[in-house]
């Protein structure tokens, strides 16, 4: 017996030890063996993804405390975090570097050796008490060239049940890989807990990225995106790994668009948190891979992608019979769910835009909750949080693709990128090249701050393909990863830019509904075929009026009138000009390793606007390309 699995025995029980004796590779037992260490658990659970074992995290969960059952409806259980731990955390969040090595200075970053010191002494003896619970996950599906494994020691109940419903089992595969295998490894406490098993240090959460030991470091935090490991903690860790290897971890969903005749064509799409990439995934008619994290790879030339996860993490508000009514269904009906920060009253979930009407008093992350209740600062508590959350299995959906668990993945055929951009990009064009579209779109995907983080909402900022939270390498890098993985490719996927929250010069109403977007995906649908010619604008491919109206009645039922349409599609120049000088100033300021041809096609940019509005002025209609050549 190794001497990490001998000093673990008096933690486990006799199961327990035989579970973990069971994986043959001593990095696992030391490193358990370390954080046990490090956290004083009471005793260790190992999770074998055994039935008997998910059941038991699950009733746990509910033990604790940490969840309850809503009482209506079976499989259904509600989790609250703190009033302080209603999102991500991005001032908490640091990449540990060694001395003298520095990412972008975009980028939160602390010296590794003080930023350990601090963080594990925040976990020392974090578990007192507790349980400690340890899970194997797989990302990405089974047994194929995308599966990285991970491990995560974790006290919290909720956390470890989220992991059943959001990711893909992996103690076989670890027991499977035997000595060899190499994991990603998180380590989290939810620290000090009150009466009602939230955390409660808010103020000492820490969030660490430690790349040089792959490992991760969270405590004092319970929300699901800073404590969940396989999330978008890994996802952090996953970058590096790609970058190394030459691949693409993507902050990415994952679809199936349905073409003329039956055809499908595989989308990813790149939006940040709250920006409508859920909703995209889930447009009904078509079929849904993921919805958050995706990796993509070079397989024989062809790019190919899956689903790191096997479950959502959807943010709740606005959901409505109406609007969803795939992911409604599933959400009033029985099977495992865990909602987290919504409104709870008679043993029934309620959140914000869910098209009836709230009740006045009940249970919220608030505590008891009544209309009126004011927080410390003398603000209204809403009766459910903005970033309230519901987390399921991708097979509780009637139109989850076939190919989720694929281990070659899928073939992508098109690539979006879409922020919150209120006033330049037109709500959907096509790239003039690879290289174009992850430059203007992806690189120079500008956005506003959401209720997903934690601080101020509608703070316009830029996201780089909207991993500027996770992006874990210089940021010049990851464009110049982006570039050459295109650039190798025999058939290269088509790039889109695309905008739902443009809104009309002047008065700040937005242009489109949610609906929409259906529309556009359709259409990239067809340019992925070449089925339906475009208009070339400075920005890009846009599409043609009557493509648009045959679609807008086909997908929709909807007239599409042409005033919206040059509405919509009219060339911005002033704000055109103004986003590529925000764009490059940032890149100049913040990212020292910026590919140069990143500046050049900026350039290029600038001067077909410019060009344009020799031409035609400062707002183009669409109609002026027309007499232009189409494509
Ligand atoms: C996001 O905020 O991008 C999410 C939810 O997908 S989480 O990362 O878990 O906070
Ligand atoms: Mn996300």
């Amino acid at each position: 017996m190794n001497p990490y699995l001998e000093a673990l025995q008096p933690k486990l029980s006799h199961k327990d030890f035989q579970k973990l004796s069971a994986i043959d590779n001593p990095n696992v037992h030391e490193f358990i063996a370390k954080e046990s260490d490090l956290c004083h658990p009471e005793k260790i659970f190992i999770c074998s993804d055994s039935a008997e074992d998910i059941a038991y995290v699950r009733k746990q969960a509910i033990a604790t405390g940490e969840e309850q059952a809503i009482l209506t409806i079976p499989g259904h259980t509600v989790h609250f975090d703190g009033e302080q731990d209603q999102g991500r955390d991005r001032q908490a969040t640091k990449y540990l570097v060694p001395k003298g090595v520095t990412l972008s200075k975009a980028l939160n970053q602390k010296d590794r050796q003080e930023g350990l010191l601090e963080v594990m002494g925040l976990l020392r003896g974090s578990m007192i008490g507790k349980t400690m619970i340890v899970r194997f996950i797989a990302l990405g599906p089974a047994d194929s060239v995308f599966t990285i494994l991970g491990l995560q020691c974790t006290d919290s109940w909720y956390v470890a049940h989220s992991e059943s419903l959001l990711y893909r089992s992996g103690y076989e595969q670890f027991i499977k890989a035997g000595t060899k295998s190499s994991f990603l490894r998180v380590l989290h406490s939810a620290g000090k807990l009150n009466s009602d098993m939230v955390s409660t240090d808010f103020s000492k959460k820490c969030i660490y990225i430690d790349h040089m030991d792959n490992t991760i470091y969270s405590v004092n935090t319970q929300y699901a995106g800073n404590s969940v490991g396989f999330k978008k903690l890994a996802f952090r860790l996953a970058i590096r790994k790609a970058s190394s290897e030459g691949w693409l971890a993507e902050h990415m969903l994952l679809m199936g668009v349905f073409g003329p005749s039956g055809r499908k064509t595989y989308f990813a799409g790149a939006f940040p948190s709250a920006c409508g990439k859920t909703s995209t995934a889930m447009l009904p008619g078509e079929t849904i891979l993921g919805d958050d994290i995706a990796y993509i790879r070079d397989i024989d030339s062809i790019a190919r992608a899956v689903n790191v996860e096997s479950g959502i993490f959807g943010i709740i508000q606005d959901v409505n019979s109406r609007d969803d009514a795939l992911i409604w269904r599933v959400l009033t009906n029985p099977g495992e769910i865990i909602f987290s920060n919504i409104l709870v009253k008679d043993g029934k979930p309620y959140w914000l835009g869910m098209g009836e009407e709230l009740p006045k008093d009940g249970c919220n992350y608030s505590g008891t909750w009544y209309e009126g209740k004011k927080d410390e600062n003398g603000n209204d508590v809403p009766a459910a949080n903005k970033n309230a959350r519901y987390a399921v299995a991708l097979n509780a959906l009637e139109n989850v693709d076939p190919e989720l668990d694929n281990p070659n993945g899928v073939e992508i055929g098109g690539i979006m990128y879409g922020g919150r951009d209120v006033k330049a990009y037109v709500p959907v064009q096509q790239s003039f090249s690879w290289d174009h579209g992850i430059v203007a779109y992806g690189a120079s995907l500008e956005t506003e701050t959401t209720f997903a983080t934690i601080g101020k909402e509608g703070v316009p900022e830029i996201n780089m393909m909207s991993i500027q939270d996770f992006i874990s390498i210089p940021m010049g890098k990851n464009v110049h990863n982006n570039l050459e993985f295109g650039r190798k490719l025999k058939k290269q996927p088509i790039v889109f830019g695309v905008n739902y929250f443009l809104k009309e010069v002047g008065n700040g109403k937005y242009l489109n509904s949610p609906q929409d977007k259906h529309v556009w995906i359709k259409w990239m649908e067809l340019r992925v075929h070449n089925e339906v010619t475009a208009l070339k604008t400075p920005t890009g491919y846009i599409p043609k009026y009557e493509d648009l109206k045959k679609l807008f009645k086909q997908v929709l039922g909807k007239n599409y009138v042409k005033e919206d349409y040059i509405k919509q599609f009219t060339i911005r120049v002033p704000e055109n000009l103004s986003k590529i000088e925000r764009v490059q100033r940032f890149y100049q300021e913040n990212v020292t390793d910026t590919p140069l041809e990143m500046f050049g096609l900026l350039y290029l940019q600038r001067q077909r606007l410019l060009e344009a509005k020799e031409k035609y002025g400062d707002y183009i209609s669409p109609e002026n390309f027309e007499k232009e050549a189409e494509i």
